[in-house]
This record gives structure tokens, C-alpha cells and sequence, in this order.
């Protein structure tokens, strides 16, 4: 008798410390960072928001008085570098990487934040 109660005992505990593990590798899935971009108008916010959404990333959003990108997303997808090369890529300076001046060109005159 003493036996199976340690059995169960050891059962429960077993299964309450595996989903406890499984829901913390949940939490830790996702990660938040914040770049420097430079911009100027709400053209620029849909722009940037659009540029950064690349897979893995679940959020992105751009403060237009502080200039900084907030993204939340799958460290094991993406990182901040391939976010920002893609900011970038769309006409946008930032922490990580610098728009060419052909791309820069081509925002509209409004967006020409340099
Ligand atoms: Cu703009």
C-alpha cells in the first residue's frame, strides 16, 4: 500500500514539473529589443512597422519622438540584425545598419529625414 502511494505521489510530481517546464520554454520563446531608427512621419512608422515584420517577429512598433523600434519576436527565428538590415533595406538609418544612398533616395520628400 505504502508503495503505490509513493508511486502516486511521484506520478503527480512528475507531471506538474514537466508542464511547469514546457510553460516556462513558452515564456522564454519570445524576446523584446528596441533599435535606433531614424524617421520622421507616420509614413515612415507604417514603413519602418512593415519592414520589420519579417518571420518570427509576432510585434513591431515605432515611437516617432523617440525615434526607437520596439519588436517582439522568436530569438530562435530572427535577431535584431536581420530586423534591422530589413529597416534599412526599406530607407531607414538604424542602430544596426545604415539605408545606401539609393534606397535613401527614393523615399518620398516628406520621409527625407538625413
Ligand atoms: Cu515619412
Amino acid at each position: 500500500m505504502k508503495t503505490i502511494v509513493k508511486i502516486t505521489i511521484l506520478a503527480i510530481w512528475t507531471i506538474v514539473f514537466t508542464s511547469n517546464t514546457n510553460a516556462q520554454t513558452q515564456i522564454v520563446k519570445k524576446k523584446t529589443e528596441t533599435n535606433k531608427v531614424s524617421g520622421k512621419c507616420e509614413m515612415c512608422k507604417a514603413r519602418i512597422e512593415k519592414a520589420a515584420k519579417i518571420d518570427g517577429v509576432t510585434k513591431a512598433e515605432w515611437d516617432k519622438k523617440d525615434k526607437t523600434l520596439t519588436v517582439t519576436f522568436d530569438p530562435a527565428k530572427t535577431n535584431m540584425d536581420a530586423i534591422g538590415k530589413k529597416v534599412a533595406a526599406a530607407g531607414h538609418d538604424n542602430d544596426k545598419e545604415n539605408a545606401t544612398d539609393k534606397v535613401y533616395a527614393k523615399l518620398p520628400g516628406c520621409c527625407q529625414y538625413r
